[in-house]
């Protein structure tokens, strides 16, 4: 059997000539091991389980396990030393570092700390999602908030730690999507899933179906397709939905499906944040043949207004994509 090669090996070979990215990908792995094993060990700390009491600049409750995700990967990218600036799903406002060091770094990362965040307490899957881009501003100064605001066709990188039955780190810088799996005797990632490709056409398709009501009338016609026998395998689909983007975004990418979440009564620009989880998971979808969009555009071409962006979310098997959006009007 070959050797396996180690996530550090994979990328001093495929980044040589961009050390910064490096670094970049060196601080996520380094988190994420770290998070994986807090999260592995939530039920028995008591510090990690549970709501800490606050919202989010979103309204929702912030998890314990939330903040602690947030703290770890802000850390881990402000010591970095070649991210000159953040912004986490989870704060108001965006964070420009202050030191010289990273004043001078020319990355900014973007992320969702902890995806699924209701998915803790109850021992089912949840994940971290990142994307990076080269800053806009000049090097040395302050990060400034037009960093922040790039439409996703801007992406140097992105990708998502899955904390599921294993833990696994997928990620792309434009030349194909490749995945690793944390070996958690030796507490490294190994590549386990070389350049993963989407299927094109899957069974699954994902949504909160609790919404169906609250939603265009067009796509509650597409779903009534995808559970009818007129449909591409002439039997219905299967309706999976955990409930954590990342989860059901990575089964679809192995299997192939389709996660939808539109537009409804209660979030009617979408629920999902177009900078944390739809722009990256976007470039992964795209690098692996798949395809994501609004229902109407391309996710990666949207310019970015805001911070918290939300959109309504078609991602997955390229055919299956485009089979919906043919529904809507
Ligand atoms: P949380 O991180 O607040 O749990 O949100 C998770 C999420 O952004 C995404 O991962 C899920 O697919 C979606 O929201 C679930 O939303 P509904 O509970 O409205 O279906």
């Amino acid at each position: 059997m070959p050797e396996a090669i180690s996530i550090a090996d994979f990328t001093l070979v495929n980044h040589a000539s961009d050390e910064g990215l490096i670094h970049v990908i060196n601080a996520i792995v380094s988190a994420a091991t770290g998070l994986s094993k807090d999260i592995r060990n939530a039920g028995l700390e008591d510090h990690i389980l549970g709501a800490q009491g606050l919202d989010n600049v979103q309204g929702e409750a912030q998890q314990k396990l939330d903040l602690v995700a947030d703290n770890a990967f802000i850390a881990a990218f402000q010591n970095c030393g070649v991210v000159c600036g953040i912004a986490s799903e989870e704060n108001d406002d965006f964070v420009a570092f202050a030191s010289q060091e990273s004043q001078n770094g020319k990355y900014i990362v973007l992320f969702d700390p902890l995806d699924g965040s209701s998915n803790i307490d109850v021992n089912v899957s949840i994940g971290t999602i990142f994307a990076v881009y080269r800053r806009i501003s000049p090097t040395g100064t302050m990060a400034v908030l037009e960093d922040m605001l790039q439409p996703g066709t801007q992406q140097v990188a992105a990708g998502y730690v899955l904390y599921g039955s294993s833990t696994m780190l997928v990620y792309s810088t434009g030349n194909g999507v490749n995945g690793f799996t944390l070996d958690t005797v030796l507490n490294k990632f190994f590549l386990s899933h070389p350049m993963m490709k989407m299927p094109e056409m899957g069974r699954y398709y994902a949504m909160n179906e609790g919404n169906i009501n609250e939603c265009e009338p067009a796509l509650k016609d597409y779903i009534a397709y995808c559970q009818s026998h007129q449909n591409d395998f002439n039997s219905p689909y299967s309706g999976r939905y955990i409930g954590s983007l990342v989860a059901d975004f990575h089964r679809n990418l192995i299997k192939g499906g389709i996660y939808i979440y539109p537009a409804v009564f209660a979030h009617p620009m979408g629920r999902l944040r177009l900078l944390y989880e739809c722009n990256p998971l976007a470039f992964i979808a795209e690098q692996a043949g798949g395809l994501a969009t609004t229902g109407r555009e391309r996710i990666l071409s949207v310019q970015p207004q805001q911070l918290h962006q939300r959109v309504p979310y078609f991602i997955g098997s390229k055919s299956m994509v485009q089979k919906a959006m043919s529904f809507l009007k």
